[in-house]
């Protein structure tokens, strides 16, 4: 690490010291920021990457909620709007026990970026909750929701802030909030996305995640003339980028082999196909099952169950996790965070592995990135390859603001388009800087540059 890295970073730590995930989140793009700093001395001067890692605002709150027997329940609820210098915060909700301000905060820098290689104008946010949905039922979680955005409404606004899903909210979560907020504000307006597709959702944004993350895999392997029909896949994960970049692997003519949740993961040695993929979706999405009982539906299908010391989502794990040693021509990680450490990661590259593509936020740690960079694979870090859902959330505003609805062709020829644009700028920016094929310096350079160019128009604020 440069000096000036070292010294950045130690000041953050120092300022934060109890949060691993955003440190390492702040690590990752300071490290391709210096070259870009060396030769913006205005973007020094300015102190513009100090002032990014700082928050604009960060509201937390209490969540009181009756379960159905009656008792009362405590969870702690936040929103952290961290930059608006190119287009109203945007970001996503998630409702996860291990929710905490490292996780809400390392998500909501990473999704400035992000957001800004769209190129769509939206600013950075992320919020959430330690609730837990798993095992409560809809009322609780109707309760729930609305307890939440009795709280967030005053903070959030179509011109101002718009959450959207993530993990632990997905349809149902968003129709709640929707629903509590429209009460409140007495407005129907465009202030979630991932609504449904009645009530100003937009059609495609459920699949665009996943889709986009194949779609930014499709780009890489064809910069050396591959392509996705036959190659074996492997999915970590069950839930929406999950399903949908499993679908758009079955749509190419790939062959994916897994699905995993936090307790293990199947392997299926036939391939995972359309009729099974539709048993997979109903049993998360509307059963709310667990990923064992596919071996039950499939008994060919292999369950390989996976403590928490080797599941665990922490920075520091550092045990294996038994998934990764499953062989495969690409990896896509769309579970959570540092699902792949770097034994996993070397035990990938070992096993054949090509492509990884990022459908979760930061799910390799920096020592498994420091092996894929090395042994140039194709490795596209989350920012970028799973960028298409907060695209066409981006959609799904201008469609809200036109009061008009696209065709679902429309809607994935644009997503398509945008991940081709992400793709192409990620590898020019990485060319421009001298680092060829390193798509995270791309990332992290194309995605800053832009923020902070808007941050120098705009002046000290
Ligand atoms: P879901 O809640 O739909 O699914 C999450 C999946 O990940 C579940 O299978 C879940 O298993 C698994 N998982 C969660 N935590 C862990 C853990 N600690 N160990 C192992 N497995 C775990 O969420 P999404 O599919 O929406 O999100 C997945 C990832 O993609 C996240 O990193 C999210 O930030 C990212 N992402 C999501 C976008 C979206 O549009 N939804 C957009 C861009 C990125 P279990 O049921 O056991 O919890
Ligand atoms: O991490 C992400 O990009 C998301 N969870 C989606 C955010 C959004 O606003 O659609």
């Amino acid at each position: 690490m440069s000096d000036f890295a070292a010294e950045f970073l130690a000041t953050v730590k120092a300022r934060d010291p109890h949060q691993p995930e955003f440190h390492q989140a702040v690590q990752e793009v300071v490290e391709s920021l210096v070259p870009v700093l060396e030769r913006h001395p205005e973007y020094r001067e300015a102190r513009i990457l100090e002032r990014l890692v700082e928050q604009e605002r960060i509201v937390q709150f209490r969540v009181p909620w009756m379960d159905d027997a009656g008792e009362i329940h405590v969870n702690r609820g936040m929103r952290v709007q961290f930059s608006s210098a190119i287009g109203p915060y945007k970001g996503g909700l998630r409702f996860h026990p291990s929710v905490n301000q490292s996780i809400i905060k390392f998500l909501g820098f990473e999704q400035t970026f992000k957001n800004s290689l769209t190129g769509l104008p939206m600013g950075g946010a992320k919020g959430g909750s330690d609730f837990d949905p798993k095992g409560k039922s809809d009322v609780e979680v109707m309760r729930f929701c609305q307890s939440f955005m009795s709280e967030l409404h005053r903070h959030v606004g179509a011109d101002t802030d718009v959450p959207a899903g993530d993990i632990g909210v997905g349809g149902r979560e968003i129709g709640f909030l929707f629903g509590q907020y429209k009460k409140l504000a007495n407005r129907f307006d465009g202030v979630l996305t991932g609504k449904g597709v009645n009530w100003g959702g937009s059609l495609i944004r459920p699949e665009a995640t996943g889709y986009g993350c194949v779609y930014f895999a499709q780009e890489m392997l064809k910069t050396r003339g591959e392509e996705l029909r036959g190659k074996r896949v492997v999915v970590s994960g069950s839930g929406n980028v999950a399903q949908y970049a499993a679908d758009k692997c079955l749509q190419l003519g790939a062959r994916v082999v897994t699905f995993s949740d936090s307790n293990g993961f199947v392997v299926d040695e036939d391939g995972v196909d359309a009729g099974k993929l539709d048993f997979v979706k109903k049993l998360k999405n509307v059963d709310r099952g667990r990923i064992q009982q596919y071996k039950d539906k499939y008994p060919r299908a292999r369950f390989h169950a996976v403590d928490a010391a080797a599941s665990s989502d922490s920075p520091d794990r550092a045990a294996a996790n038994p998934l990764w040693q499953v062989a495969c021509d690409i990896a896509l990680p769309c579970a959570t965070q540092n699902e792949i450490n770097e034994a996993d990661a070397n035990q990938l590259v070992r096993g054949g592995c090509t492509c990884v593509a990022e459908g979760a936020n930061m799910p390799t740690t920096l020592g498994g990135v420091r092996v894929f960079l090395q042994s140039k694979i194709f490795y596209a870090p989350g920012k970028a390859s799973n960028a298409g859902g907060v695209a066409t959330s981006g959609l799904e505003m201008s469609q809200n603001s036109m009061r008009l609805s696209w065709s679902r062709e429309e809607v994935d020829r644009r997503l398509r388009e945008i991940m081709v644009h992400i793709h192409d700028v990620c590898r020019t920016t990485a060319e421009e800087y001298g680092t060829p094929g390193n798509y995270v310096n791309g990332a992290n350079i194309a995605g800053f540059s832009k923020v902070a160019d808007a941050m120098l128009d705009q002046g000290l604020v």
